[in-house]
């Protein structure tokens, strides 16, 4: 594919080697620097801003620019409130997103938070996952994106493009940024969930200090400028050009096959793949990766077709749950742990971002897979022959991938919850394998958490040990590379509780007595047969640009290394969602084979009790285990 659009400005927020944010706050400011003001595109500007304050007023839509033909209109708009971004983009009920304005002001208060040389006939990157209502806001997000000048726009074919194929995209085509449509593993369908995540240039989730730049910019919007255009067919690949602006419609998933193509060794795993001897199955959960499970999967690497379930993304994801875990992803579970299981299984989420990895009758759980997958890249995968320049997890993920980076002398590092808290550690050098604890796996071959190449890290490790087993031969399974892993290094056991859809008011009142429990604890305190070490409320400098996040997690930690976290979840759309996650290591190789539920009981025993949760939200059980 050949672009034709030469950036003329610089991008934004660059990745530079000392991570120093370019970022200017203000692009109200920007936009009366002397620089731009000289240059030709400036008049454009110039003549948007005079014309603006003349149709401010008025009450319905007033044209307030003609620029190489496009008619720009500034549509009066005011505040709504409740448009603040979680953990990874903004997420709401999708009637919620329908409403008036509602998304156009959420877009045109970024453009309003971004300076415009970092998006003024720049390009832009927009992919979604398929979901309900995708259609139409890719119609509205690509107007706005016209009526704030810029160049072009890279939209995937019916609007589907995947979280790590736009990250992909953002970065091999150079581009600006990019949106992401979709709210992840959250249900879709008219009552359930839509979302919008903002990627910058290096194809990493917008950092808190842009997003709460949007966010202030909702509370005072008063105009939303958009481009009058007709709406451009998604459904066929190809070019539209409008004036100075342009869309055109790709392939989502050929740039993402090259890059897999370059990180793996592709004819290793077809080898394991096409072996009668090795069955996998891939269930997309009628979400993104459905797009990309057979031109990689079967096309490519040699898979039966009919190890794909799920595979056609469908607006409502089939009535399911897309998210890859032992609760929603039932349908994988019941076959792996069924008779005659395939060898390897493996799930993702609406997105494409999370996956989960199974063997027969054996689930993986996501801290140990990064755990594995870092200690065995160097031999298994090609992109990181010279070995990985360091590793991060999330702070709730177990510490087993502590024991690696500890074991392979690698820098080590651990951040909040969220995966734009990775990209100024990969932009300096400094990390190439993380993971979170929540399905999220991935390296720096992008800025994203990326599922499938989590599922091909796994299939490569597979095919690396395997490679030289006769016909006949007893194959290294995921359960064998599993427990070698754990006698060599000790085993984390590692549960998650998750009380979804709270009362808001009784789980903020837990977190806040947590919080005050934190300040009176003294390390020495005895709870029940634990001694603590230390407990506190996770606060991360970030080690590139200094920047702060605090309060990211209530944390209970004790002298043997068990650790106790509370958190709330900031991807719902209704109530709140309690986290609780229990650790505790275990050296000894005759107790790694225990179920982690048992292993953990006094554990989470003790984490029910702590935190009073039955008293403050009157729940008996968790709606998920992980
Ligand atoms: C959850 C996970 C977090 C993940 C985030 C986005 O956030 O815990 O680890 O990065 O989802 O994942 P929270 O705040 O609900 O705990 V995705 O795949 O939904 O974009
Ligand atoms: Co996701």
């Amino acid at each position: 594919m050949a672009f034709s659009l030469q950036l003329n400005s610089p991008p934004l927020l660059p990745r530079s080697p000392c991570g120093k944010k370019l970022f200017q706050p203000s692009g109200i400011t920007r936009r009366s620097s002397p620089s731009l003001l000289s240059s030709p595109r400036s008049l454009f500007t110039r003549q948007t801003l005079r014309t603006h304050s003349i149709v401010r007023a008025s009450s319905s839509p007033a044209a307030i620019a003609e620029p190489d033909g496009i008619k720009i209109n500034s549509v009066p708009s005011s505040p709504i409130e409740g448009q603040k971004t979680g953990t990874s983009g903004l997420r709401k009920k999708v009637k919620v997103f329908m409403q008036e304005n509602y998304l156009a002001n959420w877009i045109q208060a970024l453009f309003n938070s971004l300076p415009p040389e970092d998006y003024k006939n720049g390009l832009l990157v927009l992919g979604g996952d398929g979901r309900y209502f995708n259609k139409e806001a890719a119609q509205i997000i690509i107007k706005i994106a016209a009526g704030n000048g810029v160049g072009k726009i890279l939209v995937g074919k019916d609007g589907i493009m995947s979280t790590p194929a736009v990250s992909a995209v953002i970065r091999k085509r150079k581009a600006n940024g990019g949106f992401i449509m979709s709210a992840s593993h959250n249900p879709g369908g008219p009552e359930y969930d839509w979302g919008i995540k903002f990627n910058y240039s290096s194809g990493q989730p917008a950092p808190e200090s842009i997003t709460d730049k949007i966010y202030g910019n909702t509370l005072s919007i008063s105009e939303v400028k958009m481009a009058e255009i007709h709406d451009v067919d998604l459904s066929k690949t190809g070019i539209t050009k409008y004036g100075f602006f342009s869309v055109e419609v790709v392939d989502p998933v050929s740039d993402y096959i090259e890059l897999m193509e370059s990180v793996f060794d592709f004819q290793l795993i077809k080898n394991l793949l096409s072996r009668p001897d090795f069955r996998f199955a891939f269930d997309a959960m009628h979400a993104v990766t459905g797009a990309y499970a057979k031109p990689i999967f079967v096309d490519k690497l040699g898979a039966s077709p009919d190890s794909i379930s799920n595979g056609v993304p469908l607006e409502d994801f089939g009535h399911g749950h897309p998210d890859p875990n032992l609760t929603y992803a039932k349908d994988l579970v019941n076959i792996m742990y069924g008779d005659n299981a395939p060898d390897f299984g493996a799930a993702s989420d609406g997105d494409g971002d999370r996956n989960m990895i199974l063997g027969k009758g054996f689930f993986v759980t996501p801290s140990d897979s990064v755990a594995v997958i870092a200690a065995n890249a160097q031999a298994a995968i090609p992109y990181f022959h010279s070995g990985p320049k360091g590793l991060a997890r999330s702070m709730p993920t177990s510490g087993s991938l502590d024991r690696v980076a500890e074991k392979l002398n690698l820098s080590f590092f651990e951040v909040p919850t969220g995966w734009k808290f990775f990209g100024n550690l990969m932009d300096a050098g400094k990390l190439s394998i993380c993971g979170e604890e929540s399905f999220g796996t991935g390296s720096d071959h992008i800025r994203e958490k990326d599922g499938i190449w989590a599922v091909l890290a796994w299939l490569s490790i597979l095919a690396f040990r395997n490679k030289d087993k006769k016909p006949g031969e007893k194959l290294v399974s995921v359960s064998d590379i599993m427990k070698e892993h754990w006698a060599t290094y000790g085993r984390n056991f590692f549960s998650r509780y998750d009380y979804e859809e709270c009362e808001s008011d009784g789980a903020n009142k837990m977190i806040d007595y947590l919080r005050d429990l934190v300040s009176n604890s003294k390390a020495g305190k005895k709870y029940g047969s634990y001694t603590l070490q230390f407990a506190d409320d996770f606060t991360y400098t970030d080690p590139v640009d200094g920047s702060v996040a605090s309060k990211q997690g209530v944390r209970f930690v004790f002298t043997d290394g068990s650790r106790i976290i509370y958190r709330l979840s900031g991807t719902g759309s209704a109530g709140a969602t309690i986290r609780i996650y229990v650790e505790q290591f275990e050296p000894d190789v005759s107790k790694h084979d225990l179920d982690a539920q048992i292993a953990l009981k006094p554990l989470i025993d003790l984490a029910l009790s702590i935190s009073k949760l039955k008293d403050f939200t009157g729940r008996e059980k968790p709606t998920v285990i992980t």
